[in-house]
């Protein structure tokens, strides 16, 4: 189904440079967002200091697959106005929205966890927007259009505590926006299966349009095994005028654990697909049939790996 790269992992601790004093010698890299820009495949990183400290970091190649790093750490600014401590920022997902790029994110903080929204032309510079959520929340993703004219996003409240594990949980909710900043929750879209491969779940990349609906990449964890979690990834397509429409959700995972770099590490037991890839698009803005897909995601919080199919295969594995 989904088919990994030869060269996995592609990105390791040790493809971060040093970036004095925060980045040193770091820990691991993993749950990169991934967009195509002018030509060039440019990765959102999440890595991770030996202090446990999360900083998102940009990486950028000409073919997908070998990605060069940059020399600092992604600047979000405005993001200092925020009064309260911000722990960590992590899990990015790219939106080309409206002639911007947008990153959502989640940020730690004492509360919990909230969604933070930043924008950017060309991937110099970055400016935040503000904390776009209420309660404790992760995983959101923007859709890269206004459906019914409005803002849409997936997002995935926090009302489960893992064993052993973060908050987590198992619906994945829509949330609208007038103005990208104000979002109010609409409809429970899907909720975890219990039992199986995902019991819990949160949205992984962006959702893409196909002439069949959106699709859509998400998360699950199986969390009836003794001592480990088992974070795989599955697929699920959406109606285009009301996404919160189920029309097809895979029985089976496209990837699971199975690689070495997938099955041990900082998390044992981990694929968290968080960036998606489409090579080509129809003139009204749909992805191919055809189109290679490519998918990035964290293995074992340790690494970034990326695996491949296409958008048939995919709505074909949505149907099963
Ligand atoms: C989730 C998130 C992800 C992480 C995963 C596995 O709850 O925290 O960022 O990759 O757990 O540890």
């Amino acid at each position: 189904m989904l088919k990994r790269n030869t060269k996995n992992p592609i990105l390791t601790r040790m493809d971060i440079p040093d970036v004095y004093p925060n980045v040193v010698d770091v820990s691991s890299v993993f749950n990169p967002g991934a967009i195509k820009y002018n030509g060039k495949y440019i990765l959102l990183l999440r890595v991770q200091n030996r202090g446990r400290e999360t900083f998102i970091m940009q990486a950028e190649s000409d073919n997908g697959i070998d990605f060069k790093v940059e020399n600092k750490i992604v600047e979000f600014k405005g993001i200092e106005k925020i009064k309260e401590k911000i722990y960590h920022i992590y899990d990015a997902r790219i939106t080309m929205l409206e002639d911007n790029y947008y990153v959502m994110f989640a940020m730690d903080m004492d509360a919990g966890c909230s969604l933070g929204l930043a924008k950017t032309k060309s991937f110099n510079e970055y400016e935040f927007l503000g904390i776009v959520s209420d309660g404790d929340i992760r995983n959101g993703v923007l859709f890269p259009e206004k459906i019914n004219g409005k803002y849409v996003r997936f997002d995935r409240p926090n009302k489960v505590q893992l064993e052993g594990g973060p908050s987590s949980g198992n619906t994945i909710c829509m949330s609208e926006s007038d103005d990208l900043m104000k979002w109010k929750t609409v409809k429970a879209v899907m909720s975890g299966r219990f039992h199986y491969w995902d019991e819990n779940i949160g949205s992984g990349p962006t959702p893409v349009k196909t002439r069949e609906g959106w699709l859509h990449i998400y998360h699950g964890v199986a969390t009836h095994f003794a001592s480990s979690n088992i974070y795989q990834a599955g697929v699920s397509l959406h109606d285009l005028n009301d996404p919160s429409i189920i029309i097809g959700r895979g029985k089976y995972n496209i990837l699971e654990p199975r690689e070495i770099y997938e099955l041990t590490g900082q998390v044992q037991n981990v694929v968290f697909p968080s960036g998606m890839i489409v090579e080509e698009f129809d003139e009204e803005g749909f992805a191919k049939p055809e189109s290679k897909v490519l998918v990035y995601y964290g293995a074992a919080d340790t690494v970034v790996g990326l695996a491949t199919s296409t958008i048939k295969e995919l709505i074909e594995a949505a149907k099963l």
